[in-house]
């Protein structure tokens, strides 16, 4: 999968990715991030790719001409108009569903804004995605982008080991994760459940689908009420 990132801040995205699990992907050619500077196709004198917004107000906007071009010069070396995601906090929020729906593209375009936006323009003509990472506000979309461009990598066939498995986590199945333990068996007077020790597979299920529900009810009962009718129409 190949993601192109639209950014005034190209280093924080490559920099940002290329290491852990990300960074193996890249390596191993599963993703490609590609950084395209919108700065670069400025065709101010001085480079300048904002300016005052009509009607008055605080800052800066993003000037629309820079931001198409920069889209133009990637859409034009792929085969058919890619997805282009602009992250905003005027959007619907990221989530693991969206993820799975992302990591279905082969290639994503993502625009990370800056100072006080973007002309509405750029966004009318290039925009498909409006996506938030969640209900605070950011000083620019390359934080966001990298957020939504881990969660979709791992999702890409490959990229996580089987040992690393994407099944049996938080989101999957809709409810949060049960916690982990490794040795030692005790640390500082804290013991490892029993239940863990016990080599018995079918009880070590039971416990952990015990404790992944204990915590969605208290950390997240908006997805513990959707699970439980979830699960009461399947018995139906
Ligand atoms: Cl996607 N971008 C910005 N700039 N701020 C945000 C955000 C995105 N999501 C939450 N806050």
């Amino acid at each position: 999968m190949n993601f192109h990132v639209l950014t005034l801040f190209p280093d924080m995205i490559t920099q940002g990715l290329n290491t852990s699990i990300t960074g193996r992907a890249i390596e191993n050619g599963l993703v490609s991030i590609e950084a395209v500077n919108i700065r670069d196709y400025s065709t101010d004198k001085h480079l300048k790719v904002d300016d005052y917004p009509y009607g008055g107000g605080a800052g800066l906007v993003m000037r629309a001409d820079p931001i198409c071009r920069a889209y133009d010069a990637v859409a034009s070396r792929l085969d058919k108009k890619p997805r282009v995601v602009y992250m905003t906090p005027v959007g619907y929020t990221f989530n693991q569903n969206m993820a799975r729906e992302f990591a279905q593209e082969e290639e994503l375009v993502i625009l990370c804004g800056h100072y006080e936006g973007v002309d509405e323009r750029a966004l009318e003509t290039i925009v498909t995605d409006f996506v938030s990472i969640g209900d605070y506000v950011l000083t620019g979309g390359e934080l966001a982008a990298m957020v939504v461009i881990d969660a979709v990598s791992r999702l890409v066939p490959g990229v996580l080991h089987n040992d690393e498995s994407a099944v049996t986590e938080s989101f999957e199945n809709g409810l949060l994760e049960y916690p982990q333990y490794t040795r030692p068996e005790v640390y500082n007077g804290m013991a490892v459940p029993e239940v863990l020790l016990s080599g018995h597979h079918g009880n070590v299920d039971k416990w952990r689908l015990e404790q992944s529900l204990q915590r969605t009810k208290k950390y997240r009962p908006d997805l513990y009420e959707a699970y439980m009718e979830r699960t009461k129409k399947d018995k139906a």
